[in-house]
C-alpha cells in the first residue's frame, strides 16, 4: 500500500468517534492510539476487551463506544472473538443479518494477556485463522492493578514487583511470536506517529485472517512522567530506537521509519520514574551501556 493510498487518513483520524469523559488516566498513551483506531475502524465493530486499563471504558450503563463492547477473562479474548464471528456467521446464514450488517471482531487487551495469560488463546486463534484484528496496547505492565511487571516490562525499569534494581529479565517479542504464525498481518505503530499508525490500520483493514497491531502506550501512571510529557515520550521512543516501527505481511518484516540519527538510550530513559534508579544517587554507567549496546544491536542489522 502506498502512501498515497492513505491520504485522507489524517482527517479520519480527527473525527473523534470514541466519546470523551473516559476515567482513563490523563495523558495515557493507549487512549490516545485508541482514539485514532476507532475512527478508523468505525463503529461496525464489536470490541472483545480482556481485563485490564481499558475495561474501565465501558461499564454498564455507560460507554463511549457507539458500536458494540463484549468484556471478557483476561486469558480468552480471542476465544471471545471467535465466539462473535460465529455468531454472526450464523445470523447472516440464516439471512437475519445482511452482509453490511456485519461487524468486525476487534479483540483490545493490555500486553499482560497479550503477551502472557492470552497468548494460547491467541496462538489458537491464529491456527483456526480466525478473521480479527487485535490491538494490544502495551503499556510495559499490568497497569489496571497497579503495575506489577508482565513479559513486555523492558530490562532494568522498576514496576510494582521489582521495586529495587528494576526488572532483570527482557521484553518478549510478541511481533516475532505472532509473525512466527504466519497471520495475514502484524505491525507495531505508536499513537504519538499517526500517520504510520493510520497506514497500518488501513492495510490491516483491507485483508483478512489474524490481524495485529502491538501499539506502545507511554503510560504516566506507571513509568512515572508528567501526563504533559506523554507526546514528547512516544516520539523519544522512536527517535531512539527503543520502539522500532515495522510490519509483517507475506513472510516479509519491512521497517517502516528507519531512525537516521538515533538519540542516546538515555534521553527516553531519563524522563521516566521507573528507570531513576539508572541515574541517582549513582549513575549506573554499566547497565545503561548494555541498554543501549541492546538496541544498537538491534538495528545494526537493519538496512
Ligand atoms: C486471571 C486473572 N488474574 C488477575 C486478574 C486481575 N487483573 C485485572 S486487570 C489486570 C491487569 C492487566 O494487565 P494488562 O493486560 O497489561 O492490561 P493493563 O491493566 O495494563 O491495561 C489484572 C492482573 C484478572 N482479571 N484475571
Ligand atoms: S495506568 Fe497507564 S495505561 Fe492504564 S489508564 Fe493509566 S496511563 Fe493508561
Amino acid at each position: 500500500m502506498s502512501e498515497q493510498d492513505c491520504a485522507g487518513t489524517g482527517k479520519a483520524t480527527r473525527q473523534g468517534l470514541l466519546g470523551a469523559g473516559t476515567p482513563m488516566c490523563a495523558g495515557c498513551g493507549g487512549l490516545q492510539a485508541l482514539h485514532q483506531i476507532y475512527d478508523l475502524v468505525g463503529d461496525k465493530t464489536v470490541f472483545v476487551n480482556a481485563a485490564g486499563c481499558m475495561t474501565l471504558l465501558s461499564i454498564y450503563p455507560f460507554t463511549p463506544f457507539p458500536g458494540s463492547w463484549l468484556y471478557t477473562a483476561m486469558a480468552c479474548a480471542p476465544a471471545g472473538a471467535q465466539g462473535v464471528r460465529d455468531a454472526l456467521d450464523v445470523l447472516l446464514a440464516k439471512g437475519r443479518i445482511q452482509p453490511e450488517q456485519d461487524q468486525l471482531p476487534v479483540v483490545l487487551t493490555g500486553d499482560g494477556s497479550a503477551y502472557g495469560m492470552g497468548l494460547s488463546a491467541t496462538s489458537a486463534a491464529i491456527d483456526r485463522g480466525l478473521d480479527f484484528l487485535y490491538i494490544c496496547y502495551d503499556n510495559e505492565g499490568y497497569g489496571n492493578t497497579g503495575h506489577q511487571y508482565s513479559a513486555a516490562t523492558p530490562a532494568g525499569a522498576r514496576t510494582a514487583t521489582s521495586r529495587v534494581d528494576g526488572y532483570a529479565g527482557i521484553k518478549k517479542d510478541l511481533f516475532a511470536i505472532w509473525s512466527a504464525h504466519r497471520p495475514a498481518y502484524v505491525a507495531t505503530a505508536i499513537g504519538t506517529e499517526p500517520a504510520d499508525l493510520a497506514r497500518k490500520l488501513k492495510k490491516a483493514l483491507s485483508l483478512s485472517g489474524p490481524r495485529l497491531l502491538l501499539v506502545l502506550a507511554p503510560c504516566p501512571t506507571g513509568w512515572g512522567f508528567e501526563p504533559a510529557r506523554m507526546v514528547e515520550l512516544g516520539k523519544l521512543a522512536v527517535k531512539t530506537g527503543i520502539w522500532p516501527l515495522k510490519e509483517y505481511s507475506d513472510g516479509q518484516v519491512r521497517h517502516t521509519q528507519v531512525p537516521a540519527r538515533r538519540k542516546p538510550v538515555t534521553d527516553y530513559l531519563q524522563l521516566q520514574g521507573r528507570f531513576r534508579h539508572l541515574f541517582a544517587p549513582v549513575r549506573d554507567t554499566d547497565k545503561l551501556t548494555a541498554l543501549q549496546r541492546q538496541v544498537d544491536d538491534y538495528w545494526e542489522h537493519i538496512d
